[in-house]
């Protein structure tokens, strides 16, 4: 194996690969040094552990507890602080996600902040958040460290050593070209940070990452404080003001995000501490000694801009080249997750499967269209400015937007949809010309937090489609077509539930990894002899499938050149019926026909994840518009009406259908997440054998809140008995059950429980589900 790069992921790689076993590994770096060079060399090495993504802080955590024990970590305790009121409501939010996510902390009044952080301004200071277990790591250290141990076990560095060209045979690497040597390899690990989209470039892959300059500066030495004094304070966060700070002897070293994007190209990095640009600085250092007024003495010693890496969601890029066998990437990682993704890296990369879910920093998360160079920087430079920034989970960026739009998109606009945006698809999340719908004044008022992103509007739709008929744009859904002699076989092996029925049959089923996790769910409809369409949730069942595929399948990505409107509610039938000779309503849930509404051929999947009867229409893009318009002037008899995700979303909770990637991961097995159901008994399938004897001690459970107004968001932790014992996935309140609704993962036999939102403890309890419909009578009437 060869690693290129020997910043602090790359050595750290190195150590946990050799600890495995792993010994044969090779750390090239174009340096002379260890974490020389690159981000590592300049990274300030604060660790605030604390993200709203579970495994974001577990990487942090296990990169508290190994740079500890490796003498590379000073655990002086993180504090974040508030000046407003809505940034203190937030530390309590932040406090919460510490808490579901096993981080030791807790929020602090002002004395207390006063008395940890003595030189700020005591009078401005509302709150704090203090997590005892952060704390400054010692980036170059634990880089040296961590090759020493790899070393002791066989690896070897190779330093002064720039990669040319990655050496490939038919889809597989076989080794490293560097400008004067060539060193043979199975397996290529390219930790080259910053310079990632340049490697990537060698191998045709994209690599989404910007390389930005950030501004440190470090102050003058601070009058009347002593060294020691200084380095007992924990590190601090003013995020109101995109500031943070540590201690370096008698001055303090100050790092800003205040100031306008700087990226640059990898390929024009020179070096990675640029001049310090002063003028960028001035309003950071303003709000510097507003908080710390003993800074006006000390002053300006000097600064850098340093450049380190972003991408458009903030997360890392960890994974295998789609195409290519053995190129593995592990960048954008911040010294803060750098020991954890490691392990994880190596865990993938030896095992098969890191323990962890990494879907959220999977390099092929992405769409295509999210790889455009123009998308990437402008959302990248997005991030930079947002790092600080209270967001809303359902905030969305702003540009460069609309990108991906369904054929709907006109008529949503006319009938004055709300977009958010997921995937770069825009998609209505409520319609404006419901507004005068009765049921609105049914919907219950909710707090100001759960009320953003929202409308009671949500509410109405809700209701009405449960007693007439609404039409959901579906287009958003990731559909695969799986065709060719080998479909059918390929299909059983990697899914879990029987897909060996008649042509029109579908079915709901699995995928697993080989430790018997859920890598996603998918509906499968078996539409003749070799053709499957596949209802997916992303990307990453598109690049599963594709890696596993014999040559006699071909999975494609059918989703933009087709178009789905879901058409849900007990009138859906009638409205069907009007307008289609060619499609039999009768036939049974769960079935597949192929039929004209009036011009528009489509495919119909009767099935709901909203638990209404219905099918989703799909046809292609180019019909979209005659399909909406057909079904919407045969729907004016039965009172249909567009509805958007808010609705959606809570239809489907009521119902009880889990959404991939909020309620279950790959660190949960089906019988843990209530999927039993969709394993199939009578074959093979990948990941069945990591199943057996499996015993759950947690269960993914339905809890009901007492309070209606307190509509949790997700992530929340969850107590029983005064301890914290799992945390909230996904919420939302339940319009026709009158319930509001939390899915939560708890050990079993937890009943009640308090969910703790901003602070508060609220009180709820778990509930039989589904909580609507349990006999089916609305899917199979
Ligand atoms: N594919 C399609 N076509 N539609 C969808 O809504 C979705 N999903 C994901 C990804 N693929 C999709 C899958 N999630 C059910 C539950 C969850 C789903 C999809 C469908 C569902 O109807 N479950 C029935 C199964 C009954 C049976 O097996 O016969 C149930 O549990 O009652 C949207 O996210």
């Amino acid at each position: 194996m060869v690693i290129m790069g020997a910043g602090i992921v790359g050595c750290a790689l190195a150590d946990e690969l050799t600890k495995r076993g792993f010994t044969d590994v090779t750390v090239l770096d174009q340096a002379q040094g260890l974490a020389a060079g690159g981000s590592s060399s300049h990274a300030p090495g604060l660790v605030f552990q604390t993200n709203s993504c579970r495994s974001m802080t577990a990487f942090a955590r296990y990169t508290v507890e190994k740079y500890t024990a490796l003498g590379c970590f000073d655990q002086i305790g993180g504090l974040e602080i508030a000046t407003t009121e809505a940034r203190l409501a937030d530390l309590s939010r932040r406090h919460g996600w510490a808490t579901s996510w096993g981080v030791e902390s807790r929020l602090v009044g002002p004395d207390e902040v006063a008395r940890l952080h003595p030189l700020l301004d005591r009078e401005q200071i509302l709150g704090g958040f203090l997590i005892p277990g952060d704390g400054l790591a010692k980036p170059v250290l634990a880089a040296e460290v961590q090759a020493r141990r790899a070393i002791a076990r066989g690896a070897r560095f190779e330093l002064g050593q720039k990669v040319v060209a990655v050496e490939t045979s038919g889809d597989h690497v076989t080794g490293v070209r560097t400008e004067t040597d060539i060193f043979p390899a199975d397996i290529v690990v390219s930790c080259a940070g910053m310079w990632g989209p340049v490697l990537g470039e060698m191998v045709g892959l994209t690599v989404p990452l910007v390389p930005m300059a950030h501004q440190y500066a470090f102050t003058g030495d601070l009058p009347g404080v002593s060294a020691e004094a200084l380095a007992r304070q924990p590190i601090l966060r003013h995020q109101e003001a995109d500031l943070y700070f540590r201690a370096h002897g008698e001055a303090l070293g100050i790092g800003a995000y205040g100031h306008r994007p700087m990226p640059i190209a990898a390929r024009d990095i020179a070096g990675s501490e640029l001049p310090f640009t002063k003028e960028d600085f001035e309003a950071s250092w303003e709000s510097a000694v507003e908080l710390i007024p003993a800074l006006a003495e000390a002053g300006v010693d000097r600064g850098f801009n340093g450049l380190f890496s972003f991408t458009s969601d903030g997360m890392p890029l960890l994974g295998e080249h789609p195409r290519l066998g053995g190129f593995w990437v592990a960048e954008a990682v911040w010294i803060t997750h750098s020991a954890g993704v490691a392990r994880s890296m190596a865990e993938w990369i030896v095992d098969g499967q890191p323990e962890l879910d990494l879907h959220s920093s999977d390099l092929n998360r992405f769409e295509q269209v999210q790889l455009a160079p123009d998308y990437v920087l402008e959302r990248s430079c997005q991030n930079f400015v947002e790092v600080y920034d209270l967001l809303h989970p359902l905030q969305p960026m702003e540009s460069p937007r609309p990108v991906r739009t369904s054929p709907f998109y006109e008529w949503q606009k006319d009938l004055g949809a709300f977009f958010l945006e997921a995937s770069g698809w825009e998609r209505p999340h409520w319609y404006e010309a419901n507004a005068n719908l009765p049921e609105v004044a049914e919907v219950p008022d909710r707090n100001e937090w759960a009320s953003r992103y929202w409308s009671p509007i949500c509410g109405a739709e809700a209701l009405v489609t449960r007693k007439r008929v609404a039409m959901f744009d579906m287009t958003p859904l990731k559909r695969l077509e799986v065709s060719g002699a080998g479909a059918l076989e390929f299909l059983q092996r990697m899914t879990t539930n029987n897909l060996n029925r008649k042509p029109g049959a579908v079915v709901y089923t699995l995928l697993l990894d080989n430790r018997g996790g859920i890598r996603s769910d998918l509906t499968i409809a078996r539409l003749d002899e070799t053709t499957f369409q596949v209802g997916a949730n992303g990307n990453l069942d598109l690049d599963w499938l594709t890696r596993h595929a014999p040559d006699d399948v071909h999975v494609r990505d059918i989703t933009a050149g087709t178009c789905c409107i879901g058409l849900w509610g007990p009138k859906a039938r009638d409205l069907l019926d009007d307008i289609s000779h060619t499609m039999d309503t009768r036939k049974g849930y769960f079935t597949a026909q192929q039929a004209f509404i009036k011009n528009v051929p489509v495919t119909a999947l009767r099935l709901s994840y909203v638990g209404e009867l219905g099918w989703e229409l799909y046809t292609t893009a180019d019909l979209g518009p005659k399909l909406w318009d057909t079904l919407w002037e045969a729907g004016q008899r039965h009172g249909v009406i567009a509805a958007g995700r808010g609705a959606f979303n809570s239809l489907r909770l009521e119902k009880g259908y889990r959404s991939w990637g909020t309620d279950m991961t790959t660190e949960h097995d089906p019988y843990e997440a209530g999927l039993e159901f969709a394993l199939s008994k009578d074959k093979q399938f990948y990941g069945k054998g990591a199943l057996h004897g499996r015993v759950p001690s947690r269960k993914l459970t339905c809890l009901t809140v007492d309070d209606p107004r307190q509509v949790v968001m997700g992530s929340e932790p969850v107590f029983h008995q005064g301890e914290a014992v799992g945390y909230v996935t996904s919420a939302a309140y339940g319009y026709t059950t009158g319930l509001n609704i939390a899915y939560a993962w708890l050990p079993l036999g937890v009943d009640e429980v308090e969910i703790e939102y901003f602070g508060e403890r609220v009180k709820a309890r778990a509930a039989r589900e589904p909580l609507f419909d349990p006999e089916m009578k609305r899917l199979r009437g």
